[in-house]
């Protein structure tokens, strides 16, 4: 009872407005105790969206917000930490939102290995506009718009982070509640690009990809002794056709676009275009 008053501190009050039986309040669950055992104060925090059902997420946590525009929740969050780097900077949207309109942002925000958190909310399909397939759509062919099947074949969100190079690459489910919760504890304590699949039923529009059952019985957890700095066994996990795989694929450490930044601010010093005086002398 107690653990679950210190995680309603982190609760705004607006009720969320996704549907009965909707895998996303597991996932926001699992994000306000993550919140409350890191005991992160509220005004250090800032929760980053597109669009999408996921995307409304942070309406409904107490944190600073920014609810933005269509795939562009990356490089807004990428923006908010450079700018204030002492905040813990989380970016959450849907498999459309990242994959989709956004998918071109993810391989920078990897490369750059910016110390945000992102959790891509995967439903395989698009939940806000009732029903078109998504990157991710699979064992659902037949949608709103793809009335005669799917064309292309998947994408699969944590094998594409892996190869993007980002620096912590997991994957939860929102069933699986205490293990989502440990997964976004290490992602916000990993220093650099914390990338967290989360699987998720749609039970308005897709029953099917995600269907609580057969994850239930296909799941298996990344072998304790993975070693998650060997990206090639990591891919290989993350891509298992037989089980869907749980866990940490990739952990690993390379210098973070602050430190970058940081650097490149100490070599510029009194040189160039930080010399003020002298550019400004240019214009005289
Ligand atoms: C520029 C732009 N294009 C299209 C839309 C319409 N739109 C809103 S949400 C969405 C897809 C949402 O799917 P996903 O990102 O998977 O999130 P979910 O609702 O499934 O959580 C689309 C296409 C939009 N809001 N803005
Ligand atoms: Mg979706």
């Amino acid at each position: 009872m107690e653990e679950l008053d210190k995680s309603c501190e982190y609760l705004s009050g607006v009720c969320p407005v996704w549907c009965p039986g909707c895998g996303y309040y597991g996932i926001l669950s699992a994000l306000v105790e993550a919140f409350a055992d890191l005991k992160l104060p509220t005004k250090e925090l800032t929760l980053v969206s597109g669009i999408g059902c996921s995307s409304r997420l942070p309406y409904f946590v107490k944190a600073y917000g920014f609810h933005s525009i269509h795939g562009r929740g990356l490089p807004i969050a990428q923006g908010v930490k450079t700018a204030n780097p002492e905040l813990t900077v989380l970016a959450v949207g849907g498999d459309g939102d990242g994959l989709a309109i956004g998918g071109g942002h993810l391989p920078h925000v990897a490369r750059n290995n910016v110390d945000i958190t992102y959790l891509l909310f995967n439903n395989a399909i698009y939940g806000m506009t009732k029903g078109q397939f998504s990157p991710t759509t699979t064992l659902y062919p037949v949608t709103k718009t793809s009335p005669f099947g799917l064309a292309g074949e998947a994408i699969n969100p944590s094998a594409l982070a892996i190869v993007y190079g980002a620096t912590f690459v997991a994957r939860g489910f929102s069933v699986k509640k205490e293990h989502l919760k440990e997964l976004i504890i290490q992602g916000i304590h990993h220093r650099g690009f914390s990338f967290i699949e989360v699987l998720a039923s749609c039970s308005s529009f897709n029953t099917t990809d995600m269907n609580v059952a057969r994850i239930v019985k296909n799941l298996e957890m990344i072998p304790e002794d993975h070693n998650p700095e060997d990206a090639i066994e990591a891919l290989r996990l993350a891509a298992d056709q037989e089980k869907i795989r749980l866990g940490v694929f990739v952990r690993n450490q390379r210098p973070t676009l602050g430190d970058k930044f940081q650097e490149m601010r100490r070599k510029a010093k009194g040189k160039g275009a930080a010399n003020m005086e002298a550019l400004l002398g240019q214009f005289a």
